[in-house]
């Protein structure tokens, strides 16, 4: 999602507005009661979770609350009411982002599936509130009606509110399906501020359809009148739906078998049968791991053993004998690059919507792959091949310093920021994957920046399932969890 910028310290610091608005005792509490009822008395997953607005008072309704929420600066707010032991919150996308554990209810309210601007972001959400659903578990989503009907001929505007010191209108992409909302809020002197929202509507039928692609996992969208009148929206002044999924035990396994089945015949990839490097995650079977987890896409895997690799059948697949390589119906790939922007391009999660940010990250993958892994994997043929060689004590210092010298440039560039352009990319999934191979060089150790980087990746919940995934083919245990 691109929106991380547009919920930054400011926003988050005035959004809250206790006692009116959407913080009116009139608008939250049924919304609340509504929540604990189908919560049932198991937890929620508040995706989104904001400042807790709807979270703080359900917990203290006593459901178990987690949520998932992309801006910090957000939680930040939260956390001035709760804290983490009482409401837990995992930072990330809620297209992709796993809380632990599974939820009887999970809900996404205040329009705010409508900041994912595509299709394929919205249809990815409902796949990950399936993913953290208990069987029988329920999602709730919160969006207006799209005013289209308002809409004059030839025109693209429509103003829905106006009171004094406040003009709100909505300017339509009906080819894009797509709305920005334009908040002017005049002050005393009749000095205006603007404030502005894209957004991707949706119709209570695309709703419901996404709730019963089997992809999803949902088995049936469903929308009943009490969702309707329990979770009214106060974003614009103008009916809005609550659209619940009820997930029946059935459908979740049978959804999660046919996702087995699938996986099979959509994705399948090559690792080593046994690692050389112990199950440390280096080999690089484990950023295309990550790259699947991070988009919520299940996936085969097929192991190889050397000799196997250099076989006519895998060379085939591969024409250098290496893993891992990418299967996808009649598409076969090879280099993690190329099948990591694959991924990337074909499911929401992992490239940001904007064209320029795109290119971007793109950019840093490259970056990645072509000029700061090959140093650090000389050193590695230096470290491992070349120890007993005569040239060695002299060769080892100076690529040593080629690392060093793309090392001290990033760590520049990055600064104190959490990713290297705005929201966690493919870029950043790619350049601390090539950083991760230096973890035991201690050259990282001069740059704390970047050992907090490659920390904050190594702490992503799909990094984690992926590293566990390809060290149980190590160990031959199950991942746990
Ligand atoms: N540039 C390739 C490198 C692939 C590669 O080096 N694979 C290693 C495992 S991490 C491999 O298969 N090594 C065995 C060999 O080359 O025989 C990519 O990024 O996919």
């Amino acid at each position: 999602m691109s929106h991380h910028d547009c919920w930054d310290d400011e926003t988050a610091r005035d959004y809250d507005t206790p006692g009116t608005g959407m913080f009116a005792p009139e608008v939250l509490e049924p919304a609340v009661d509504r929540l604990a009822a189908l919560a049932a008395g198991g937890r929620a997953l508040e995706f989104a979770i904001g400042t807790g607005r709807v979270a703080v008072p359900l917990s203290r309704k006593g459901v178990s609350v987690t949520g998932i929420e992309l801006s910090t600066a957000m939680v930040a707010q939260l956390r001035t009411k709760a804290d983490e032991a009482r409401i837990p919150v995992v930072i990330g996308d809620m297209a992709t982002a796993r809380a632990p554990g599974r939820f009887a209810l999970v809900y996404l309210v205040y329009n705010t599936i409508s900041n994912l601007l595509t299709q394929a972001e919205q249809v990815a959400c409902f796949r990950n509130a399936a993913r953290h659903l208990d069987p029988g578990g329920r999602f709730v989503i919160e969006l207006w009606v799209p005013e289209l009907r308002k809409l004059p001929p030839g025109q693209d505007a429509v103003v829905w509110q106006t009171e004094p010191g406040y003009v709100g209108l909505d300017t339509y992409d009906v080819l894009n399906q797509r709305v920005v909302s334009h908040h002017f809020r005049f002050d005393d002197d009749g000095q205006a501020a603007l404030t502005r929202s894209s957004h991707r509507y949706v119709w209570p039928t695309e709703l419901d359809l996404m709730g019963s692609w089997p992809a999803s996992s949902l088995r049936r969208g469903r929308r009943t009148g009490s969702a309707r009148r329990s979770l009214p929206s106060r974003v614009h002044t103008c009916p809005s739906i609550g659209c619940l999924a009820d997930l029946g035990p059935s459908g979740i396994r049978a959804g999660r078998r046919g996702r087995e089945r699938r996986l099979a015949m959509t994705i399948t990839i090559t690792a080593f049968e046994r690692s050389p490097d112990g199950g440390k995650g280096l080999a690089r079977d484990t950023r295309v791991r990550w790259a699947l987890e991070e988009v919520g896409q299940p996936y085969a895997v097929r192991l190889v053993s050397f000799a196997a690799m250099k076989e006519p059948a895998h060379l085939a697949l591969h024409p250098f004998g290496q893993i891992p390589t990418y299967q996808e119906g009649d598409l076969a790939l090879f280099e993690t690059g190329a099948i990591v922007l694959h991924i990337a391009e074909r499911h929401a999660g992992l490239l940001p919507d904007d064209p320029n940010a795109r290119a971007r990250a793109i950019t840093w993958m490259f970056a990645a792959l072509n000029t700061v892994e090959p140093p650090i994997f000389d050193l590695e043929i230096v470290r491992l091949l070349e120890s007993g060689k005569s040239w060695f004590e002299a060769r080892l210092p100076l690529v040593e310093d080629r690392v060093r010298d793309r090392l001290v440039r990033l760590s520049a560039r990055l600064g104190d920021a959490d990713w290297l352009d705005g929201a966690f990319s493919a870029g950043d999934l790619m350049m601390v994957s090539v950083l991760l191979r230096l973890k035991s060089s201690g050259l990282l150790d001069g740059y704390p920046n970047l050992t907090a980087y490659v920390g904050r990746g190594e702490a992503r919940p799909a990094y984690q399932r992926a590293f566990a995934a390809q060290l149980a083919v190590y160990t031959g245990k199950p991942p746990a969890g």
